[in-house]
């Protein structure tokens, strides 16, 4: 029974674009409308019409130590109480800033902003700024956050929305965008040779999250490093969705590659609006007010993202963590797995960590094309099926899921039991 959410999202159709914040949010993908969420807790959400979930969105990443962890709301009030935003410089942006350099391998400094999409624009800028270049490679089925350089092929919502770019951005713009495959190093290279010394950087998700989950095929990364230091292009690891997910150090500790600049999101804010850019000093330094390239934001580093952040990253690093999120995940996919193979389910699951995908397709898939293949109309009667027993998906074959250390054994049983329910119902 979803009635309260009905007439909310009538009321929301009224006054929001699609009667949503973020468009994947609007079930277009599965059908349906959406529910609306009044509270969470750990790795739990209720409906407006107390419907309760085992959540595996996590508000897309951000709540990988549970919802409502008493140490990040005390973070947050305690900080709140002194003020919520001063537009000047406080201690705590010091202490986070310093958390994130001692995590990340190839940081040695770092810029707060307020959304992935703002951390990956800044990163291109600063990019085309340090080499002279315009031209920039992304990856088809790779997101990067909505700017107009990246919007180009994009995936997450747009490959959702069935949108490969928008209109709106000038093809000025979307020609300096250059498109490889995802684990194809050719596709790569063939650009290198088509624009000598004209290629800024090469942006990727190292571990590909808004195709679905895709990891990188052993080389992947390691090629992509060595081609952008032989053409003098910067490497950009967009790790908003990896980092601090698929190890406290992101891809990047995860594989043993560095990048020249690295994105972050999501968890370093623990729910509040964030994003960050960082990397060598010899590249940031040329940020303003330090260096000429321009970037800025009022609520850059504001207090409350900040703390919420600190107390995320002090519970991701204590003792365990990692391998307790492991524990879980595996428990997770091999149960789904298992279950899917005794009923004849053609489903491919990837998982890194604790992001993972259940494609509706015998797979393998190891790119945009792999990922495609995937049935979508059957992944949407799956979703509402799981949806309907109390586990909430992401709305989208084409998302990741995660986990958090909020969930619980049995948070992972009842998740298979409903999948098996699922499966026999929409097979
Ligand atoms: P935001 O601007 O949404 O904070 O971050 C953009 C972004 C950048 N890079 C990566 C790798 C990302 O995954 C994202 C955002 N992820 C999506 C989920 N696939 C956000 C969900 C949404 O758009 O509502």
């Amino acid at each position: 029974m979803t009635t309260r959410s009905e007439a909310l999202f009538s009321e929301a159709l009224q006054v929001i674009p699609g009667g949503v914040n973020s468009p994947v949010r609007a079930f277009r993908s599965v059908g349906g409308n959406p529910v609306f969420i009044e509270r969470a807790h750990g790795s739990h959400i209720l409906d407006v019409d107390g419907n309760s979930y085992i959540d595996y969105v996590g508000s897309w990443g951000p709540m990988i130590v549970g919802h409502a962890h008493e140490k990040v709301l005390e973070a947050i009030s305690s900080t709140a109480a002194n003020g919520t935003s001063f537009g000047a410089p406080t201690e705590i942006e010091i202490t986070l800033a310093q958390m994130i350099i001692d995590a990340v391998p190839s940081i040695e400094k770092v810029r707060m902003v307020n959304s992935g999409t703002e951390a990956t624009m800044s990163a291109i800028r600063l990019a085309r700024g340090v080499t002279g270049r315009d031209k920039i490679i992304k990856f088809n089925g790779c997101y990067h956050g909505h700017c107009d350089s990246l919007l180009v092929r994009a995936g997450s919502g747009a490959l959702t929305l069935g949108v490969p770019d928008s209109p709106g951005i000038p093809e000025d713009c979307a020609r300096h965008t250059l498109i490889a495959e995802y684990n194809d190093l050719d596709s790569v290279t063939r650009h290198f040779s088509g624009h000598p010394g004209g290629i800024a950087a090469v942006i990727v998700e190292p571990v590909a999250g808004n195709m679905g989950v895709i990891p990188p095929v052993p080389g992947f990364l390691e090629g992509l490093r060595s081609l952008t230091l032989e053409e003098g292009s910067l490497l950009i690891f967009d790790e908003v969705m990896s980092g601090f997910r698929v190890a406290l150090g992101g891809s990047q500790e995860r594989f043993g590659i560095e990048p020249d600049l690295t994105t972050l999101g999501k968890i370093i804010g623990g729910g509040l609006p964030v994003g960050a850019y960082g990397g060598k000093a010899r590249y940031m330094d040329w940020i303003a007010p330090e260096g000429a390239v321009y970037q800025a934001g009022t609520l850059s580093g504001n207090p409350l993202a900040v703390a919420a952040g600190i107390a995320t990253l002090e519970i991701l690093m204590e003792p365990g963590a990692y391998d307790r999120l492991e524990e879980t995940s595996r428990a997770l996919e091999t149960g789904l797995f298992e279950t899917g193979r005794r009923l004849g389910a053609e489903m491919t699951f990837n998982r890194v960590g604790s992001m993972f995908t259940g494609f509706f397709t015998p797979g393998p898939v190891k790119d945009f094309a792999g990922a495609k293949t995937s049935d979508t109309a059957l992944f949407g009667r799956y979703f509402h099926a799981m949806l309907a027993q109390g586990v909430y998906l992401a709305p989208s074959q084409f998302e990741a899921g995660f986990v958090s250390l909020a969930h619980t054994g049995e948070d992972i049983a009842v998740t298979v039991q409903a999948h098996e329910r699922a499966l026999s119902q929409v097979l």
